[in-house]
Formats: C-alpha cells, sequence, structure tokens
C-alpha cells in the first residue's frame, strides 16, 4: 500500500483460480459437487484450503466441532480485540454447485491474504471462517450452531447423517474429539461484527441488472423428519382395505404441504426431499415411511403456526390412514434481521466502486443468522446466473465474484477501523 488512504482491492484472478480449484474437489457423477461435511472430499477439500493459508503465512485454529478460524500473523497486538469475522462453508449439497459457500470462504481468504499482504494497522483483527456442515447434513447450520447455541454430548450422541450414518462415528472417523466439539459455544465478546459474501441463489439480482444486494434479513429455518409407522404385509394377498400403508400416508402428506403453508403465508414454504420406506421391496406393503420436512418464514410470529400446520396435517393423515405419525424435528433457527449500520457500510462501498445495489431478504438459510445472534451482522449478495442454486448450473459472472469479493473487503475494512 502506498499511503494509509490507497484503498485495497482483491486480487481478482487468485481468487477466481482458487474457486476453480476447489471445484475440482468432489466433482460427482451427476456433474455437481458432492462435498458433505465429513466425507472424504470435504476432508480434501479442507486439507487443500489449509496448504493455501500456510502458503500465504495465515494462522489456522480449528475449533471443537472443525470450524476454521483463519488470521494473518502480524496483528498480535489487536489479536485480544474484538474481531471482525467473515466467512461461509465449503461443504455442499449432494450434486451441489460450485459457488454456494466457496463463495464466501475463499473471498474471506483472499481479503485476508490482501491484508496481510499489505499490513494495513487496523483496530480490531480481521478474521476468515470456515463454517462445518453448514448444508445441515446432520444439523442446521451446524458450525455455527456449535458457535451459538452449543451442543451437549446427548445431543451430539443422536445426530444422524442423511446416509444413516452416525454423526459421532464419522466425526470420529474424521479425528474428531466430541468432548471439544461439545465445548464450542462462543463467546460474543469476542466478536465485534461478522460478514458473509454469498452468491444469491435466486433471480432478483439479475432481474433488476443490479450489481451487489445488501441483505435485509433471512428467513426462520425448521423441520426434520416426519416417520408413518404402519404395517408390512404381502402385496399380493392383503385386501386393500386391511392395508396400513405407511408410504400412502407420506404420499397424503406431500400432496397437502402446499395448502399449509399457503394457509400460513404468501412467503412461507415447505420442501420434503427424502422419503424412505421400510422394509423397502415392491412386493410388501411399505410398513415405515419417513419424510423430510423443510420449512422456512420469514415472519418470528408465523414459524410456530408453519410447524404446527405441518404436525396437524401429519397428524390428521395418520389418523385417515390408519397409521401412527411420529415427529423428530430439529430447534428451529429464528429468522433475523441484520443489522443496519452494516447494511450502511455495504451500501456505501457498492457505491464507491460504482456498483448498483439494491436491499433484498435471503430465502436461503446461512450462517450468519446464527453469528446474527451473536455480534451485528451483514450479508453481501452477488447474482446468481438465471437464479440457480443447489445444483450444478449454479454460476456467477467472474465480474460478479471480483465485485462482491472487492465489496466485502472495504465493509471488513471499513469495521476493523474506529
Ligand atoms: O438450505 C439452505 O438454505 C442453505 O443452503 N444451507
Ligand atoms: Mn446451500
Ligand atoms: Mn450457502
Amino acid at each position: 500500500m502506498t499511503g494509509a488512504s490507497a484503498r485495497l482491492s482483491v486480487n481478482g484472478p487468485r481468487l477466481i483460480a482458487d474457486l476453480e480449484t476447489l471445484a475440482q474437489i468432489g466433482r460427482g457423477p451427476g456433474g455437481g459437487l458432492d462435498r458433505t461435511s465429513f466425507s472424504a472430499a470435504d476432508s480434501e477439500a479442507r486439507a487443500w484450503l489449509l496448504r493455501r493459508c500456510a502458503e500465504a503465512g495465515l494462522r489456522v485454529h480449528t475449533d471443537g466441532i472443525g470450524n476454521f478460524v483463519m488470521s494473518p500473523d502480524y496483528d498480535a497486538e489487536t489479536a485480544g480485540r474484538p474481531a471482525v469475522w467473515s466467512g461461509s462453508h465449503i461443504d455442499t449439497v449432494p450434486n451441489g454447485g460450485d459457488f454456494d459457500g466457496s463463495l464466501g470462504v475463499l473471498a474471506a481468504l483472499e481479503c485476508l491474504r490482501r491484508i496481510q499482504e499489505e499490513r494495513p494497522t487496523l483496530d480490531r483483527p480481521v478474521r476468515a471462517i470456515m463454517f462445518t456442515d453448514e448444508e445441515g447434513n446432520y444439523a442446521h447450520l451446524f458450525g455455527s450452531s456449535a458457535l451459538a447455541r452449543g451442543f451437549s454430548r446427548a445431543e451430539l450422541e443422536a445426530l444422524t447423517g442423511r446416509d444413516g450414518d452416525r454423526f459421532v462415528d464419522t466425526f470420529s472417523a474424521a479425528g474428531g474429539d466430541l468432548d471439544a466439539a461439545a465445548n464450542t459455544k462462543l463467546n460474543p465478546a469476542m466478536l465485534h461484527a461478522t460478514v458473509e459474501l454469498h452468491i444469491e441463489q435466486g433471480p432478483f439480482l439479475e432481474q433488476l441488472g443490479h450489481d451487489i444486494g445488501v441483505v435485509t434479513g433471512i428467513v426462520a429455518l425448521g423441520g426434520g423428519v416426519v416417520s408413518f409407522l404402519g404395517r408390512a404385509d404381502h402385496a399380493g394377498t392383503t385386501p386393500m382395505d386391511r392395508r396400513q400403508n405407511a408410504l400412502t400416508a407420506a404420499g397424503a402428506l406431500l400432496v397437502a404441504l402446499p395448502e399449509v403453508a399457503a394457509n400460513v403465508s404468501a412467503n412461507a414454504v415447505v420442501t420434503s426431499g427424502i422419503v424412505t420406506v421400510e422394509p423397502g421391496s415392491a412386493n410388501v406393503v411399505p410398513g415405515a415411511a419417513r419424510v423430510t420436512v423443510d420449512f422456512r418464514e420469514a415472519e418470528t410470529h408465523l414459524v410456530s403456526a408453519l410447524e404446527a400446520g405441518i404436525v396437524a396435517a401429519a397428524q390428521d393423515i395418520a389418523l385417515r390412514y390408519g397409521v401412527q405419525a411420529e415427529f423428530d424435528f430439529e430447534t428451529t433457527i429464528p429468522p433475523v434481521l441484520l443489522d443496519n449500520g452494516i447494511q450502511t457500510v455495504i451500501a456505501a462501498a457498492a457505491t464507491a466502486r460504482g456498483l448498483s445495489h439494491s436491499a433484498l431478504p435471503s430465502g436461503a438459510g446461512h450462517d450468519s443468522q446464527n453469528m446474527a445472534q451473536l455480534a451485528p451482522t451483514g450479508m453481501i449478495f452477488v447474482p446468481s446466473i438465471d437464479g440457480r442454486s443447489h445444483c450444478p448450473e449454479e454460476k456467477t459472472a467472474w465480474s460478479d465474484v471480483e465485485n462482491g469479493a472487492n465489496v466485502l473487503l472495504d465493509t471488513l475494512l471499513n469495521l476493523a477501523r474506529d
């Protein structure tokens, strides 16, 4: 840096090269990325990220649940002060895209590298974060939930992944320590602010032709598994009126869910993405059917009504089909409004770089909704081409990647100075 007021910018080609390299790790048969948390591909991506940090001279602390906290090596003087954090996740949904989460981690890494290279004098430390299991294979926004609310050992022991594996087994196999995982709750006094850069994952910025989204709030994220328990019987000999077919009940719930959502609000959404059937044979009446239910709602006062509507619909259907309904729902992560002051800083940073911007809410879940429970939090969105996400077609223009990273850098430096 030539002077205290010279503006830093990210190294765009380096950030793009990192995104392209990370996108090579975990490419699956569907053409997208399969980087479920603690899978072999996730471990490979974590190892690669650690190498990139080492090459840049950055320090990395891994906490009990496996979140990475990355720091420059020169800020010992301010290191004890409340820090400015920025990050996201590198795990993906099955057959996911190259940008969801990865952009926020690698842009934060790039910002930290520029800070390390230029060594500006800052009043507060800046840290880049990689959160564990944002996509919630084991628990919604797992890594940041461990920081914000913490998990007891008993809670951790009860967690299972979508493949039916127990978290404790997978975690131990990956070298994790359960006692440390149960001890990750963060003291909010350590934080001054947090900011996350993310792709929009929807169509609005593209429709508006705007470069940057200033995120106003994030919807609630809730759900879990509804199990219908009927009776397994012979498919050829059991008359239709004597069956307790659990899958028929599950099917009725899937059909009922859109109306359940519409009865709560125009913005409420409910999704069932996994159905499992037991015993799972073409010639056996299904004795059990389990469906995942993911629900989102922006208004705090409507969240419990949405959950109650799903439960009531399932109970009603169970009664109608002569089966039992059981519920295993996670603690709902409440909706949050993001910090107004940070929104102003983000908007000003965009304007100063000649970028158009608009305010918009997030319909996707993010670690920021947990971090907002701990410190003033902001989010920056960049456009998603065609609004596509959670699919291999997920894409953001490289110019938008660089713009978003520069707005992130400006925002972090602003927040790190008094
Ligand atoms: O599901 C979500 O909204 C986020 O991508 N984890
Ligand atoms: Mn996602
Ligand atoms: Mn994400």
